[in-house]
């Protein structure tokens, strides 16, 4: 999209030129008035095909994408957004946690968002976009934090009162810290 916008910048820009040189140079004489070709030229034809071609890199893109429900991630959480609050759960290790998604680094991890009230909306940018919590239907992020880290997020989706304190912290351990966090979780219940 980048290159196809440079084009037809570049070529805007050209016919403007040539249009302030030829009217320069015809300042003296008759005024003519533009070939309807240039409408149906710049008008409809150009932007068909800009068009078309946007449209196919969209789909052969979307369709190269893979299926996030159908691969198969090693750790699956449970994120709840509720007013005002994320409840994380580790249903494999009997742990929960609030506000606060722990993760193994340089792994990726499935979160099964749902909400019990309103329309939330998971999102922390250095790991992925925007991903609503509905109460109804369970939506799924695939997260992959590369370095052990903090990575802070929040609520996206105007859900009350309490919206501006509803922040997510996600923390990336290694290995090696993502048990010994599961382990101690454990022990607190
Ligand atoms: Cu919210």
């Amino acid at each position: 999209m980048v290159a196809l916008g440079t084009a037809v910048f570049i070529l805007v820009v050209a016919l403007l030129g040539v249009g302030l040189v030829r009217s320069g140079a015809s300042a003296e004489g008759n005024q003519r008035s533009p070939s309807p070709w240039w409408l149906l030229g710049g008008g409809v034809a150009l932007p068909s095909i800009v068009i078309t071609v946007v449209l196919v890199a969209t789909v052969v893109t979307m369709r190269a994408l893979p299926d996030q429900a159908g691969t198969a991630p090693g750790l699956t959480i449970e994120v709840t957004g509720s007013q005002w609050q994320w409840d994380v759960v580790y249903p494999d290790h009997g742990v929960r946690s609030v506000n606060e998604v722990h993760v193994p680094a340089g792994e990726a991890v499935l979160l099964r968002l749902r909400s019990t009230d309103v329309i939330h909306s998971f999102w922390v940018p250095a790991l992925a976009g925007k991903m609503d919590a509905l109460p109804d239907h369970d939506n799924t992020l695939i997260v992959e934090a590369d370095e052990p880290g903090t990575y802070g997020g929040a609520c996206a989706e105007f859900c009350g009162l309490g919206h501006t304190g509803m922040r997510i912290t996600v923390v990336a351990h290694d290995r090696a810290g993502f048990e010994r966090w599961l382990e101690n979780g454990a022990r607190r219940g």
